[in-house]
Formats: structure tokens, sequence, C-alpha cells
């Protein structure tokens, strides 16, 4: 981890290196295109292009979980902000930060200096998010980190920060398997102090009548949101993917609780991908998994926090109770 750009003393910008982005990329693509049920870490839809169609995704009236977690942050912030305290904001995956400013407009309206350090994959984003909120609040002072935080929230010690909280927001804790997530939130609290707290934002299981249009929207957004993955691949690791040979795929699978994401090939078909030295065979409806989606119950929340010592204190919920923002603290 290095400080690469120092523009002002409100905002300092913290960088893994490109170097390592790309062997991951390139690694895991040719790892999870080699295994039996072909698959794909959903972290790699957010280049520029993915973290567009994300937002966009964010306005259709099929995707709830956007809409309940700013309706549950916009009623409760002043009262999620007195929980808190003063405290400094680590962010997980904080993209736009569109939800986390009425947090930080609570921040602001105390009259006297904040830190806020959102981590984010997306480095543009990331950039041009911060100068955004440099512009938007006068006592906020941003250490921004463009780092892959998945399976190692360790990153955010080199902000070596006195006392924390830690939010991780939008239900991307949901993209990683209960097991994972729970081995996420170990480390997590372990860095943790005993004043420090954990906000979580998480989507609750519900109908799949409700779920599933929610990643299978009317306009194909969530579609070119899929795609775009294989677009990447094209571009960075000189793939020859056609996209109009594979199809977009959702489905709740009830047995794990989530939505699964799939592109599903349309014909038999070979793909070479030049830097990996592959070439890639599909069967025809062969699927390459590309995002689960778990949901839970309030109950599941709870006690994956147990087994990761951290006690559930608080929780907020949107008027239909679609969505839970969990406050938690060390045991
Ligand atoms: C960014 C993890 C919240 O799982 O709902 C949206 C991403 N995928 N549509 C989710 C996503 C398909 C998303 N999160």
């Amino acid at each position: 981890m290095q400080t690469e750009v120092i523009p002002n003393k409100r905002l300092q910008l913290y960088c893994m290196d490109a170097q390592t982005h790309q062997h991951t990329f390139a690694r895991d693509v040719a790892d999870g295109l080699a295994a039996p049920q072909k698959w794909l870490p959903p972290k790699y839809f957010y280049d520029e292009r993915g973290s567009q169609l994300y937002e966009q995704i964010c306005t259709l009236p099929e995707y709830y979980p956007y809409r309940t977690e700013m309706e549950i942050l916009s009623t409760y912030a002043a009262e999620i902000y007195a929980e808190i305290g003063h405290l400094a904001l680590v962010e997980f995956g904080s993209g736009s930060a569109t939800k986390t400013r009425h947090l930080l407009s609570a921040y602001e309206w105390a009259g006297r200096p904040f830190r806020y350090c959102p981590v984010d994959i997306a480095r543009e984003v990331l950039w041009d998010t911060a100068n955004r909120l440099l512009q938007e609040y006068s006592h906020i002072e941003i250490r921004a980190m463009h780092a892959d935080f998945a399976g190692q929230p360790e990153v955010i010690q080199a902000f070596q920060l006195e006392k924390k909280a830690v939010a991780f927001l939008g239900s991307s804790l949901g993209n990683s398997t209960p097991e994972d997530s729970v081995r996420f939130l170990q480390r997590t609290a372990a860095i943790m102090g005993p004043e420090d707290v954990f906000l979580l934002g998480i989507d609750l299981k519900k109908s799949p009548a409700i779920m599933l249009p929610a990643y299978d929207d009317a306009q194909g957004v969530t579609a070119a949101f899929n795609l775009n993955v294989l677009h990447r691949i094209n571009r960075e690791l000189g793939g020859q993917f056609e996209l109009q040979s594979f199809e977009h795929l959702a489905l709740y699978n009830n047995e794990r609780g989530c939505i699964e994401m799939h592109l599903r090939s349309r014909h038999a078909q070979r793909v070479p991908i030049v830097q990996i030295e592959q070439v890639v065979s599909f069967d025809k409806d062969e699927t390459i998994h590309t995002e689960s989606s778990y949901k839970y119950s309030v109950d599941e929340v709870r006690d994956m926090g147990y087994q990761a010592n951290l006690v559930l204190r608080r929780t907020w919920f949107d008027a239909r109770r679609s969505f839970l923002l969990a406050l938690f603290r060390p045991l």
C-alpha cells in the first residue's frame, strides 16, 4: 500500500498498486473459467462502465434494495449518527456514496471536522466522489483508499485510526457466501477497538416475486451490467467473447437463500482469451455463474454477528421491512 496523491490536506488517496489488481484479474478469470461450474468474482463488474450501469440499476423501479436502504438512511440519519458519535467513518464499497451522504450531513451539522475514509475497487468513482464531497462538506477530511478489500478488511488499518465506525452498506456483504461473510466479520471485529461500531446494510429475505425482478429488470440494464464483465475480459485480457452469444439469467436459489446471476451460452462455442493463453469451451446452455446475492433474516444477521463476537445493538428498517440497517458493537 502506498499513498499516491496528496492534492491538499483535506484529501489523501491510498492506492493498492495497479499491477496487483491486473494480476489478480487474469488469475481469477483463468481459474474461474477452468472450473466445472464456470464462475467469475462479482467484484470485476465494477470497471468504469460497470459502475455506471450499477448506478443506473439503482434508479430502476424493480431494484428495491437501493431505494429501501436510502429510505432508512434518510429517515434515521440523525438517530444513527447519535448512536455512532463523531467517530471517523470508514466505508467498504463506498461507490458514489449517495446513501452515505445522509450520514455525512449529520456529521457536518455537528459543525466540527470529521473524517470519512471510503474504500472502493472502482478508482474513477472513488476519486470523483471524494472530490465532490470536498465541495459539498466544509468540515470533511477524506482519506480514500483504492483497494480490493474482498476477504481482507485489514486494508483499512493503513488509515491508522484510533477509533472508528466501519460501514458496509448496499448489501454488498451479500455477494459473499455466509461462510465467507462470517470470516469477513470476524476479521473486521479483530481490528475493531472496544468503542468502535460496525454498521451493516443488508437485504432481507422476501418473496422471490419481489427479489427476482430486481435482478432481471424490464429495461435490461442488469443484463447489460452482467454482460459487461465479458466486455472487460475482451478489453483487458484479450478475450474474444461475442456478447450476443450469451444471455443474462437470474434465479433464486431457495436452498442457499440467494439470487444467482449467470451468463448462459446460447450455443456451443470456443472463446480464446489471449493473455491467459486459454481457449474456453462452452456447451449450449452452459453458464458462467457471475454473482450470488445472499438474502438474510434478522435472526440470521444477528447470528452471523455473534459468530464474529459482534453484538447487534440497533436495527433500522424501511416501512415495508424490506431491508435492514444493523449496528453492531464488539462483545
Ligand atoms: C451491489 C451487491 C448490492 O447484489 O444487489 C445489482 C449488485 N447485482 N444487480 C446486489 C447487483 C445485480 C448488488 N450489490
